[in-house]
């Protein structure tokens, strides 16, 4: 799992036990498909996004962030072999931003996504 290995390699110092407190994980499932962080350049407090992995037999999986994390993502790490979607809204309402390869600043989407799914491409 090279693509896990190269995410969880990315948390680096942001798993140390200081920022625990606000380190969060949502979703179930197996496989880490995506990092959203508070920070622009993958800084500050970060969320994980678990999941099934992506396969043609698997539907569509939703995350609404929890509401600490409204409005705040400005960068995103996402897994390779996965579509990932962020909302404007929860629900999957409002705009859409297709997230095809990490993001290191969301510019006009920066502190707007309330929710996310991934899903097979
Ligand atoms: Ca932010």
């Amino acid at each position: 799992m090279a693509v896990a290995a190269g995410l969880a390699l990315a948390l680096g110092a942001g798993g140390t036990a200081e920022a625990a407190p606000r380190t969060t994980r949502v979703g179930s499932g197996e496989y880490l498909m995506a990092i959203v962080f508070e920070h622009d350049y993958f800084r500050g407090a970060y969320l994980e996004l678990w999941a099934e992995l992506c396969s043609p037999s698997t539907h569509l999986q939703y995350f609404r962030l929890p509401p600490s994390w409204n409005d705040k993502a400005s960068s995103i790490r996402v897994r390779r072999g996965c579509d990932v979607y962020a909302f404007e809204h929860s629900d999957m309402n409002g705009g859409r931003l297709h997230v095809g390869s990490d993001q290191a600043y969301l510019g006009v989407w920066n502190d707007r996504i309330s929710s996310f799914t991934v899903q097979y491409p």
